[in-house]
């Protein structure tokens, strides 16, 4: 079959990752039907085969104009493809598209004509910002993990640096490896540009964010890092439920367990 990862092995290694992330998303049952979307650049692989591959899609609007993804290139979930699918063939589920001079607008280049998910102008927003600050981060991944959702119905792990700090509390793990925390946008709209602006404005000081009721929204190096960090928070929240139903508020780890964690391993906060 003729695909844009033949010959590509760099290029076909971070597509893989996406589709065995997806399959662990099915698994851990944060994926049902449609849900989440995964996006990634790849723009540091676009030889000039790529730069030469012609449109299979007419010029479709990103509903944004983001400066800094001229002439990037992005492997994208496809819009009602499910994560299930997408982790046996990510190219029949997903596709690769060019963002066109004008920065507003995009085309589809490979394999096949699908659809990029409905959160594209919040995913590339976020793109945008990344290269913007100069950051090397090229994966954005939004999933529905059970129960980090579940403590956003609750108003008192809302407030600032709470949820986090009652998670990185949980296992020292949590804190070493979701260095930044968790940052929370109150509920907005799926797929709005409100939702996008809020997440965005979290992702200065957090990389992965709590979208209230609904799920998060993640950004790493590669997309394997991005599910790591959702992974090793989801974790906490397993181990804080575990403990509650034992019948017990669990202890935690104290601040001063923590300080000295983030001095040993010289972590940000
Ligand atoms: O694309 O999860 O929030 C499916 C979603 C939208
Ligand atoms: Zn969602």
């Amino acid at each position: 079959m003729k695909s844009i990862l033949n010959n590509r092995p760099a290029l076909k290694t971070e597509i893989n990752k996406v589709a065995e992330v997806a399959g662990y998303l099915w698994q851990k049952g944060w994926a049902e039907r449609n849900g989440g979307n995964i996006t990634i650049n790849i723009t540091e692989y676009a030889d000039d085969g790529i730069q030469a591959m012609p449109a299979i899609s007419k010029v479709k609007p990103i509903g944004a104009t983001l400066p800094y993804l001229k002439g990037c290139y992005f492997y994208c979930k496809g819009t009602q493809k499910r994560m299930r699918d997408l982790a046996r063939d990510p190219m029949a589920n997903g596709s690769v598209i060019r963002i066109l001079e004008d920065c507003a607008s995009y085309v589809i280049i490979a394999d096949h004509p699908v659809n990029p998910t409905s959160e594209l102008p919040s995913h590339l927003s976020v793109h945008n910002y990344l290269i913007s600050k100069g950051v090397n981060y090229k994966a954005s991944l939004h999933t529905h993990p059970i129960e980090l959702v579940a403590m956003t119905h609750n108003q008192k792990f809302m407030a600032k640096d709470i949820a986090s700090n009652l998670l990185w509390s949980m296992i020292p793990e949590t804190k070493a490896f979701c260095p930044r925390g968790l940052g929370i946008v109150p509920y907005k709209l799926p797929s709005s540009v409100e939702l996008a602006e809020a997440t965005i404005k979290e992702l200065n000081d957090y990389d992965v964010v709590m979208w209230e009721k609904h799920g998060v929204f993640a950004v790493d190096t590669d997309i394997m890092a991005a599910f790591d960090q959702v992974d090793v928070l989801n974790k906490s929240a397993l181990i804080y439920i575990a403990a509650k139903n034992m019948g017990f508020e669990p202890e935690g780890m104290s601040q001063a367990q923590m300080k000295e964690m983030s001095e040993a391993f010289h972590l940000p906060k």
